[in-house]
């Protein structure tokens, strides 16, 4: 063969190898409501810049996060045409379109965060992801998750039957409508980013809410009330459009998948490590603390069982699982 061959051979080559380059690289945006300082937005941009490293620079992750793409319905909508390509989604949005998801919210369904992150990584709640392509057209990659929930509260509130009437704000979704429906409180749902502003301007009493978002969106700033309650957990899904998930090559679907599923596993490692150093943090605020536990929500909590048991089928699966989490 002659030089000349050999040069047309492999600049051809070349020309395959970039074009096959190019024709896989994307830029993919990635939606989330949280602000930029809260530890879900965090994992968001390392996983953008991981991706981005270990594709070679070929595939790039824009971040938006709190809410610029729209609240959470909105972003569902545009991962099911596909015009949003990935989000971490709390379950709130998802578990109202596939109810099974609600049942990771049952009232002291674990006790503790640590109980949270077992739960959240065993098969029983793995298992739960696979209905997501089929029922919202998402692929789930893994959970993540944010503090347990606590109640802060404008007034003193010296037990949850204090919560009676008081205009309570809630992630909108509907196993907690019912949680505090069944309390007598008037849940009043509002995304995270309009809690602030809803606490400064009296639109609501007390927030439903975790220690980090309590600290880190000074929240105590206008409640300083704090009814440690750990009532909930509250988990994260990271996920990807299913139509974008599709085009992607194989290749693509293990890196985006390992890569997100490590940064979603090291928000649940976080939020684990720093949940009773945020306890001790508030507590030496300037705020007034009550303790409540599973048997101050009792009736609460038989009058949400009634109706999810029968919504939420996988509630008797889960409830095993968290049975073994708290045995191990
Ligand atoms: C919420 O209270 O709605 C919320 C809290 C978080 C993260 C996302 C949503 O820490």
């Amino acid at each position: 063969m002659t030089t000349l061959k050999h040069l047309l051979i492999a600049a051809t080559a070349t020309t395959l190898a970039l074009s096959s380059l190019t024709a896989q690289a994307r830029d993919f945006r990635l939606g989330l409501i949280t602000p930029p300082p809260h530890i879900w937005t965090q994992a968001a941009n390392d996983f953008a810049q991981e991706l981005n490293e270990k594709s070679a620079g070929q595939h790039k992750v824009a971040v938006f996060p709190a809410q610029q793409l729209g609240n959470e319905a909105q972003m569902v909508q545009q991962l099911q045409t596909g015009a949003l390509d990935m989000a971490f989604l709390t379950i709130a949005e998802i578990s109202n379109r596939v109810p099974d998801f609600g049942a990771l919210y049952a009232p002291y369904l674990v006790d503790d965060i640590d109980q949270a992150a077992a739960l959240l990584r065993s098969d029983t709640a793995t298992r739960l992801l696979d209905q997501l392509p089929g029922g919202v057209g998402m692929v789930g990659i893994g959970y993540g998750m944010a503090g347990m929930r606590q109640v802060l509260s404008r007034e003193a509130v010296a037990s949850p039957a204090a919560l009676q009437g008081k205009k309570l704000r809630i992630t909108p979704f509907e196993p907690i409508r019912d949680f505090y429906t069944a309390l007598g409180s008037a849940p009043t749902p509002l995304p995270l980013p309009g809690v602030y502003d809803a606490l400064a301007n009296g639109q609501v009493d007390a927030i439903d809410m975790d220690f980090d978002s309590i600290l880190i969106l000074k929240f105590y700033e206008r409640a300083n009330n704090l009814l440690i309650s750990n009532h909930m957990m509250f988990p994260m899904v990271g996920v990807v459009s299913g139509r974008v998930w599709r085009e992607l090559s194989a290749d693509d679907k293990t890196l985006v998948r390992t890569l997100m599923k490590s940064h979603l596993d090291s928000v649940i490692d976080r939020f684990q490590q720093q949940e009773k150093s945020q306890e001790q943090e508030l507590r030496a605020l300037d705020i007034q603390i009550t303790e409540a536990d599973r048997s101050t929500f009792a009736d609460a909590i038989d009058s949400w069982e009634a109706t999810w048991s029968k919504k939420a089928g996988s509630l008797g699966d889960l409830r095993q699982a968290a049975a073994d989490v708290k045995g191990s």
